[in-house]
Parts: C-alpha cells; sequence; structure tokens
C-alpha cells in the first residue's frame, strides 16, 4: 500500500484576502481545477475573510449564515476524550499470516499463509490527558483492528502483558487513583503522587504490574521498539469445536530500546509528540515498522497445573515454559488522513472477535467486554459509530438494527425483523454447521456470589521473578524509578506501606528504595499468601538482555562546527543511513556550518532546539574555528554533558577538545567515546552505535 508523499508548502505566506500572496505573488482562485469553497450544506461561499455588516464599520448582521454555521461546527469540534489512553496516535497497516492455524482456530485471519488483513493500530498512554507528552513513565495502549473477512477483531492491548488488578469493578478506582488528583487537579500523566501509590499499596495484587511500571518498560524509545500483548487468556476454537487456551504477544522486529528517565524528563520538554513524530517520520520515509504476531497456546491440562491461574490477568506465562509461537507480522505502512477522523474516532472493543476466537472467564475480560462498547457511545455519541470509516468492517454488514443517529446506510425494504418472508430481504442468522462456529460451550457451575478466587492469591512470586530476570542495570533503574515516585508521596506511610510489600518481592530492592528515600525499612506485609519463593528467572523478560544489535530505526544526532571535513560528514551520513538509521545534522544555527571544502552544510535542528536527548547517539565534527564556536555555545556543551550522562555512545572527529573540556569531559572519555578518523569509515563507532549504551559508564569519574 502506498504512503502519501507528504508535500506541506509551509513556505508559502498564505493567500492574502484578495487572492494575492503577502509578497505580491498571484494565488491560484478558486474555480480552475481547484474546488470552489462551499457551506457544510454545499452552498458556494463568496467571501471566508470578512463577516456580513451593514456597511463598512456597522454591525455584524445576524444575516450572516455562513458565520454563524462556521462559528457553530467550530464550537463543536471537540467530543469527550477517552476516560484513560486519551493521548494516542495510529497508522495503518496490513497483517500478514505466515502459517495456517487451522488445526487450533477456525478464524479465517489465520486459515492460510500468505493471508493478508488489514489493520489499523492505535498506541497511547494511559493517564495522560488527550493534550499531556509522550514519554510519561506509563503503561502503552497497543490497540489493533484486524478487518478480518468474518468481521473485525479488536486486539486491545498494552505493551506489559499483566495489569493492575483482577477485577474489571476496580478500574473506575484504579483510574481514579493514577489520574490527577480531584481537589487539586494535578499532576496529570504520571503515576508519581500520593492517590496512586495509595490505592497500590492497598492492593497487592497491583505489585507486579507496578515493578513493570517502575521499569524501562514504561519509557520506551518509540512504539516501533516495545512489545504488545493481549494480556488475558483467550480461546482460540477450531472448526471441530476443539478450544485451546490462547495468549497474544508483539514481536517487534526492530526488538526493544528504551530512554533513561532524566532523558524522558528532557525530551517530553524538548519535544512532547517525540513517540508520534517518529512513527509518522519513519511510514514518510517508507522505513514501515513491523511486529511479529506470537501467540502462547496451551490446553486445560496445563492450566490446572500451572503455578498460577490462568484466568488472573496480573499472572503470565513465562516464555520459556510456552514458547511464544510466531504467527504472521503486521507492518505499518500508511498515515493517517486526518488524525481526529481516524485516531480519535477509532472506537476498539475486547468484545469484537470473529468466530475462532473466543474469551475465558478472567474477571478482568469479562468487565472490559461490558465497558469499552459503553465508552464508545458517550465519546462517538451515537450508535452507529460502527459505521465511520475507521470502525467500518471490510466484509459484508447484514442485520435489521435500525435507525439512530447519524445513520449512513439507506436500509432498504420493507422488512426490519427476522424472521420475514419477504424475498430477497430475508438476511438470517449463519447456518452454523460445525460446533466451533458457535461460541465455546463453557460448561459452568457453582453459587452466585461475590468471590475472589483463591488461586488468585499469590501477589509477589511473578513479581520477584520479573525483578530476578532483569540484568542489573535495569534493576538499578526500577529501584530509581520507585524512588523517584515514593519520593513525590508527601505522605510518608504511604512509601512505607510500598516498601513493605516490595519487602515480599525482594529485599534488596526495598533495601535500595528505603535507602534511596533516606527512611527505616519497614517490617514486610503480610501477604495474603505465601508467595512461591524463587521462580526461575525469565530471560525474556529483559530488554537488555534481549536487545538487538542494530541501529536500524535508531537516530545519530550530528553536530557539525564550521571546518568540519567535508568527506568525513558525508561518508558518516551515509553509513548511519546504509545502517538503516537517520543522522540528523545539528548546528549552532539551524543555517548550518561551511565544511572544509567551503560547502554550506545546512543543519536539520540548530543544537539549542535539539537537545541530545532525542538522540540514540551522537557525533561532533568541526574544524578548529568551530570548535571554538561550539565551546562557547552552552546548548553544544548540554548536548555532550547530556548525552554523556545517558549512557549514550559519542564520536569526536577534528578539532573537538575545546568542547570536550568546556564541557566538563575531557578526563572522564571512556571506551564509548570515541575519536572519529576524518580520513577513514569509522566502522568501530558505526559498529558501536548498534550495540547497547555504555551502561557500565563511570559518571562520577
Ligand atoms: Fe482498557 C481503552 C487496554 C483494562 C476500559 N484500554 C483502552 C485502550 C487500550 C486499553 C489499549 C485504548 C484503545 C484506543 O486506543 O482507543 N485496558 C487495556 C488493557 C487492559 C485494560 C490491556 C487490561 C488488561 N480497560 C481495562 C478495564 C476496563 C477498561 C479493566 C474497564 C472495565 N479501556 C476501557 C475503556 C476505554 C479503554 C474505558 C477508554 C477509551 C475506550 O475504552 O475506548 O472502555
Amino acid at each position: 500500500m502506498p504512503t502519501k508523499k507528504r508535500t506541506t508548502n509551509h513556505d508559502a505566506d498564505p493567500p492574502a484576502h484578495d487572492g494575492v500572496g503577502a509578497g505580491g505573488e498571484t494565488h491560484q482562485r478558486a474555480g480552475g481545477d481547484s474546488p470552489v469553497m462551499t457551506s457544510a450544506h454545499g452552498v458556494p461561499i463568496e467571501d471566508d475573510n470578512n463577516s456580513l455588516r451593514a456597511g463598512e464599520r456597522g454591525p455584524t448582521l445576524m444575516s450572516d449564515h455562513a458565520f454563524r454555521e462556521k462559528l457553530f461546527h467550530f464550537d463543536h469540534e471537540r467530543i469527550p476524550e477517552r476516560v484513560v489512553h486519551a493521548r494516542g496516535y495510529g497508522a495503518h497497516g496490513v497483517f500478514e499470516c505466515h502459517e495456517s492455524l487451522a488445526d487450533i482456530t477456525r478464524a479465517s485471519i489465520f486459515a492460510s499463509a500468505g493471508k493478508k488483513t488489514e489493520t489499523f493500530v492505535r498506541f497511547s498512554t494511559v493517564a495522560g490527558n488527550l493534550g499531556s507528552f509522550d514519554l510519561a513513565r506509563d503503561v502503552r495502549g497497543f490497540a489493533t483492528k484486524f478487518y478480518t473477512d468474518e468481521g473485525n477483531w479488536d486486539l486491545v492491548g498494552n505493551n506489559i502483558p499483566v495489569f493492575f488488578i483482577q477485577d474489571a469493578v476496580k478500574f473506575p478506582d484504579l483510574v481514579h487513583a493514577v489520574k490527577e488528583e480531584p481537589d487539586r487537579g494535578f499532576p496529570q500523566a504520571q503515576s508519581a503522587h500520593d492517590t496512586f501509590w495509595d490505592f497500590a499499596s492497598l492492593m497487592p495484587e497491583s505489585t507486579h504490574m507496578t515493578l513493570w511500571q517502575m521499569s524501562d518498560r514504561a519509557i520506551p524509545r518509540s512504539f516501533r521498539m516495545m512489545e504488545g500483548f493481549g494480556v488475558h487468556t483467550f480461546r482460540f476454537i477450531n472448526d471441530a469445536g476443539d478450544s485451546s487456551f490462547v495468549k497474544f504477544h508483539w514481536k517487534p522486529v526492530l526488538g526493544m530500546q528504551s530512554v533513561v528517565w532524566n532523558e524522558a524528563v528532557k525530551i517530553n520538554g524538548a519535544d512532547p509528540d517525540f513517540h508520534r513524530r517518529d512513527l509518522f517520520d519513519a511510514i514518510t520515509v517508507g522505513d514501515f515498522p513491523q511486529w511479529e504476531l506470537g501467540v502462547q497456546v496451551f490446553d486445560d491440562a496445563f492450566a490446572d497445573e500451572f503455578d498460577f491461574d490462568v484466568l488472573d490477568a496480573t499472572k503470565l506465562i513465562p516464555e520459556e515454559i510456552i514458547p511464544v509461537r510466531t504467527v504472521g507480522t503486521m507492518t505499518l505502512n500508511r498515515l493517517v488522513d486526518n488524525v481526529f477522523a481516524e485516531v480519535e474516532q477509532v472506537a476498539f472493543m475486547t468484545q469484537n472477535v470473529p468466530p475462532g476466537i473466543d474469551f475465558s472467564n478472567d474477571p478482568l475480560l469479562q468487565g472490559r467486554n461490558f465497558s469499552y462498547l459503553d465508552t464508545q457511545l458517550k465519546r462517538l455519541g451515537s450508535t452507529n459509530f460502527s459505521q465511520l470509516p475507521v470502525n467500518a468492517p471490510r466484509c459484508p454488514v447484514a442485520h435489521f438494527q435500525r435507525d439512530g443517529h447519524m445513520q449512513m446506510s439507506p436500509q432498504p425494504g420493507r422488512a426490519a425483523y427476522e424472521p420475514n418472508s419477504f424475498s430477497g430481504e430475508y438476511r438470517g442468522p449463519r447456518e452454523v454447521g460445525a460446533q466451533g462456529q458457535q461460541p465455546f460451550p463453557d460448561e459452568v457451575e457453582g453459587q452466585t456470589r461475590r468471590v475472589r478466587s483463591a488461586s488468585f492469591a499469590d501477589h509477589y512470586s511473578q513479581a520477584r521473578q520479573f525483578y530476578v530476570s532483569q540484568t542489573p542495570v535495569e534493576q538499578e533503574h526500577i529501584v530509581l524509578a520507585y524512588t523517584f515516585e515514593l519520593g513525590k508521596c508527601e505522605i510518608p506511610a504511604i512509601r512505607s506501606r510500598m516498601i513493605a510489600n516490595l519487602r515480599n518481592v525482594d529485599e534488596d530492592l526495598a533495601a535500595g528504595v528505603a535507602a534511596g528515600l533516606r527512611m527505616p525499612l519497614p517490617e514486610a506485609s503480610v501477604p495474603a499468601a505465601e508467595p512461591i519463593r524463587d521462580l526461575p528467572p525469565s530471560p525474556a523478560l529483559s530488554i537488555l538482555a534481549n536487545a538487538k544489535e542494530t541501529f536500524a530505526g535508531r537516530k545519530l544526532g550530528l553536530l557539525v562546527g564550521d571546518g568540519a571535513d567535508a568527506a568525513a560528514v558525508k561518508r558518516l551520513r551515509k553509513a548511519v543511513t546504509k545502517a538503516g538509521g537517520i543522522c540528523e545534522v545539528v548546528a549552532k544555527a539551524v543555517g548550518g556550518a561551511t565544511l572544509s571544502d567551503d560547502s554550506l552544510l545546512e543543519a536539520t535542528q540548530a543544537v539549542a532546539g535539539a537537545p541530545s536527548v532525542l538522540y540514540d547517539a551522537i557525533a561532533v565534527l568541526t574544524g578548529p574555528d568551530g570548535g571554538a564556536v561550539l565551546a562557547d555555545e552552552p546548548a553544544a556543551r548540554d548536548f555532550l554533558t547530556d548525552a554523556f550522562n545517558h549512557y549514550k555512545v559519542i564520536g569526536l572527529g577534528g578539532a573537538t577538545d575545546a568542547l570536550v573540556a568546556a564541557a566538563g569531559l575531557s578526563d572522564k572519555l571512556d571506551a564509548a567515546c570515541l575519536g572519529l578518523d576524518t580520513a577513514k569509515d569509522n566502522t568501530a563507532f558505526l559498529s558501536r552505535i548498534a550495540g547497547p549504551r555504555q551502561w557500565d559508564r563511570d559518571l562520577d569519574a
């Protein structure tokens, strides 16, 4: 599917009202091959710059219906934002099945290798309002609409495989706790405050999820470099009606990358739209992000044997126990035409599953299946929201649902009921042949009670398993994150209660957080069920242990000073592009720098507006004059020190000593600060930036 080449004529002044531009050039007036402006009802508009008035300076007339209509529509442009996941961004794509799963599911999307299904994905944060920022420490929504030929399948997942709560009835409480506090209206887009940690510390079932939330998973480098999970146990049902349990996974082809917290804080200031811009730019240049869809398939016997209840959304199944089988690839290859029409109006609902996919009795999933339909009506204002283009199935739709606001379908014929005998109008339920075309005939028994299964009661074992599966660097990040977040809680008892819970996860973790807060280590809280102490680590849970050796999808910030060696600049830019990365030229001024061959290299960014937090690695190339100028430029010094303090790989070529000294780094440079030989290809630097950050860098040297 081709991507729209984006052309923007930002450089053209908006045409003045008489059709002549500010610079005197004439603009093509409407009527040629450009459409005539009309009202919403098709009436041509003769003047969109002046309201109708009595005399040149008289009052505006109420008979100016064009004015009235324009302002009327404007006043009603906003719709309610999502109550959670308000801030999101999306793109269209296609899913291609790699192998038939017909033996375990009749879902047509998995019928045969090579089968393609159109998709739409919306990524989101959870807590922040629509206008908040991308790099909040937060869960990321990963909602995928598959327009299958048997109806839409909405896999409404997150980038974390478990959740805070086990029963959907607690969801409003969870959201109220994490959102801005009602008596003051802040802080928004963050969990670092009293009400969230009060709730989390009083709800030990949330502990596993808070470990993930305090890990680097919650500050992803890009939507393209994060995993996705369906979280719940679902069912696959084949044509014979046999059911298997299944959990869904998204594995990014680029592998996973995260930022560090201090970087996230600065990115939110420098570019609040960091993630959406990354996705927009990648698809625009045809660098289409891809994820492998994976499934963990298991049966009742496994579910009965497993240490935890597969209906408990605070638990996962380690990949080392049930491997993730990749069954297809999703490629996001088309931007939206209009963010409101598509990203804001898309309506995901967990209850949308095609035949062959069904639900388990996971109480969180059961509750979600109720909530999403409800919320779409609130947001989109009509029961006919499924007729909006972004929500409309790509397969035949036939039913006798009638009328409702904004009904777009003509719905011809006399019969609006079933059964009916009118010829040509009958559209009855499908002839259900094989058992598999029905919802799974689950056997249910027991009394109607409000009760939590005892099999849900172990809230610490898997939290511990996640922690011990992290590399030391990632464990340190988790300790620092809890310390930062609990440090924002004004009420000491809340901090203490949370650390008491963490003692049931890992003593070093709890002690590290207590020390970071300079508070005494509290007694461990009493767990609801004795945790299964030492589950084996699950290496799949670490980002760093699984990061891919590639610079693809990442960005090098190349700070260029006057006199930089022209050939070296050219070689480096070419090599980074060849490695699948982006090399963005930064200079003191956006006008650029004069290179050693006296050519002018324009910059994409001025260094004062492009701190190095926007880049995965940096390089500096400059001549002696340029080096002195950069050394005097505070933003250039910060460019270097931030990159150093964020453990990034740094390339230094030409006369950079003055800048390095001005940044206070002369005697701190380490193995990941590589000299760039202006005469050579610098393969060492290029292979180093494909690797991990210099996590063992001694920032206090
Ligand atoms: Fe939810 C939106 C994912 C628990 C009720 N949820 C929403 C979105 C995502 C998720 C990705 C944004 C969809 C979009 O981009 O439009 N939600 C999850 C996951 C959960 C989860 C992975 C736990 C495993 N959600 C959850 C519960 C409830 C809801 C327990 C209520 C019982 N979620 C909603 C909602 C939202 C929503 C209120 C708000 C906006 C919307 O539905 O469309 O219905």
